[in-house]
């Protein structure tokens, strides 16, 4: 049954697995959460602890499998901040944990504890609650403090995370832990203060501004000083490292190294974003982020050293709603009282229990369909890389016109891997311009041998072919990864239609 007030997807009859194996899934209704059983991708809890695994199990950004099923959202309510980074210009959100575009509506934290009440009432996948800028979580750690005090008392089943430079971290560590802050973010870009020095101009650390070689080594130190601090403190640290070719694309995967040594969790590259009209060091002097192929190859190598995290999507400072989608601009200091006044809290609670549950089912139907499609591969040495439209729940529920981005995997014998998602413009815009938008679209899925979508016109169809992309309507509203594994074994036996 579905979380009351919740729109669940539809669970069509599925063409692909077994009746015996849904009938397994069914009665572990309920169950443990042992949804990863391999093969989700990066970010997979595959292999760790049991007690680790229930700490990322509802974090979106901690979780690969997780994102499909959750949402975050972030409170503004750290305007200030204790370094300048060359990526960042002040007009704008913090570049280490939100796309600098749009300036973040600062919020005190009694209103930052309403917003939460009252985002919480209309979307229940909610779990987790940031403060990530859009200055540095720790420049004024009183607001941020006093934000997760509220927001602990009046929601106590979300979870709690914060971002950080991690110049003022060793500070507060204690104070972190003690308000059941389970997990920090902080961004790591260098561990050589040589390159430091070239995205860093300054800090303020200890009442002074301190430049160059001396104000990287104090952040560096301070940065390795706070990792060590939390991983004794058990909170989980997931490293952010911003790829700024040139300059430390060559010596992240040191940098992955480091942080992996000292215990941190997980590690997010991602690219750079630079763009004269931000107004920013590297913006304003040409420094260009990487390709798609670049951060590819990186995340690549660094795998294995430690989990790699593939789905980030540098999400704004107010961002609301799940990865990739931001409703923030729903809830505004304007209206956010009006929607929090009769929010019964220990209602919206039960119905946030009644969707984990649904989700719990549903990952576990998800992940035996995937185990039963794995098991008609055999030990092929083919890989495909596929696009999928999807809106989230795991599902391919998205007709290719509405798709504003694309979520990438590679498809092995392995199984189907997460590998990152690729942006496009809207293609269905209303009868206006939509062709204009499709060869933008086709360009972005270059390399792809196919694209499952819930729907898909003639015209977007042909052009797909013709670019070598077959365009597969065939697994609609069905799972993504038992899907695609499906699909790649018929693939590679020659029975599925591959363009490529
Ligand atoms: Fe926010 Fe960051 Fe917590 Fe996630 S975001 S504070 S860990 S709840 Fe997530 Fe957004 Fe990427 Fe950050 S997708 S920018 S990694
Ligand atoms: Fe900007 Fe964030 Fe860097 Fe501070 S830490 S300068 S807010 S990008």
């Amino acid at each position: 049954m579905s979380p009351q007030g919740l729109v669940v997807p539809e669970t069509p009859a599925r063409k692909i697995i077994p009746l015996a194996v849904a009938g397994t899934a069914a009665s572990r209704a309920g169950g443990c959460g042992t949804a990863t059983k391999g093969g989700c991708g990066s970010g997979s809890s595959a292999g760790l602890p049991q007690q680790v695994r229930d700490r990322v199990h509802d974090h979106p950004c901690y979780s690969a499998e997780a994102h499909h099923h959750f949402a975050r959202m972030h409170v503004a309510v750290a305007p200030g901040c204790n370094i300048q980074c060359n990526y960042c210009n002040r007009k704008y959100d913090c570049a280490n944990e939100s796309r600098p575009g749009v300036v973040s509506e600062k919020l005190t934290p009694e209103l930052a504890a309403k917003k939460v009440l009252a985002v919480a009432a209309q979307i229940p996948q909610l779990s987790v609650v940031g403060v990530a800028g859009p200055g540095d979580a720790l420049a004024l750690p009183e607001k941020t403090f006093r934000t997760f005090e509220l927001i602990r008392k009046a929601a106590p089943d979300i979870r709690l995370c914060l971002s950080t430079n991690g110049l003022a971290l060793p500070d507060h560590v204690d104070r972190i832990k003690a308000l059941g802050v389970d997990h920090v973010t902080i961004t790591i870009n260098m561990i050589d203060p040589e390159v430091g020095a070239l995205i860093y101009p300054w800090i303020f650390f200890e009442h002074k501004r301190r430049r160059g070689l001396e104000a990287a080594r104090i952040l560096h130190e301070r940065q390795m000083q706070g990792l060590e601090m939390l991983v004794a403190a058990d909170v989980l640290v997931k490293v952010n490292s911003v790829m700024i070719p040139g300059i430390n694309d060559r010596h992240l995967a040191e940098v992955n190294a480091a942080v992996k040594s000292r215990g941190a969790f997980l590690h997010n590259i991602m690219p750079l974003i630079s763009d004269p009209a931000h107004g920013t060091h590297f913006g304003l002097t040409g420094q260009r982020g990487p390709t798609p192929a670049e951060l590819k190859a990186l995340q690549d190598a660094c795998e294995g050293e430690m989990q790699m995290m593939r789905h980030c999507r540098q999400c704004r400072a107010d961002a609301v709603g799940m990865l990739g989608e931001d409703r923030g601009a729903e809830f505004t200091s304007q209206n956010i009282d009006a929607i929090a006044a009769g929010v019964d809290a220990a209602a919206v609670a039960e119905s946030r229990a009644a969707y984990r549950s649904f989700v719990e089912r549903e990952r576990a139907d998800q992940s035996d369909a995937a185990e039963a499609a794995r098991a008609q591969l055999g030990t092929t040495a083919e890989t495909r890389l596929v696009a999928v439209a999807t809106k989230g729940s795991g599902r391919i529920n998205q007709h290719f016109g509405h798709a504003e981005e694309f979520q990438m995997y590679e498809v092995s014998a392995a199984g189907a891997k997460f590998v990152g998602h690729r942006k496009v413009s809207l293609y269905c815009q209303g009868g206006y311009d939509d062709d204009e938008a499709l060869p933008g679209i086709v360009e972005a899925l270059a390399g792809c041998g196919a694209v499952f979508v819930a729907k898909i016109g003639h015209c977007p169809r042909k052009d797909l072919a013709a670019a070598g992309i077959a365009a597969v309507e065939d697994y609609a509203h069905e799972y993504i990864e038992a899907s695609l594994i499906d699909w790649f074994a018929k693939s590679v036996a020659g029975a599925a239609d591959i363009a490529a």
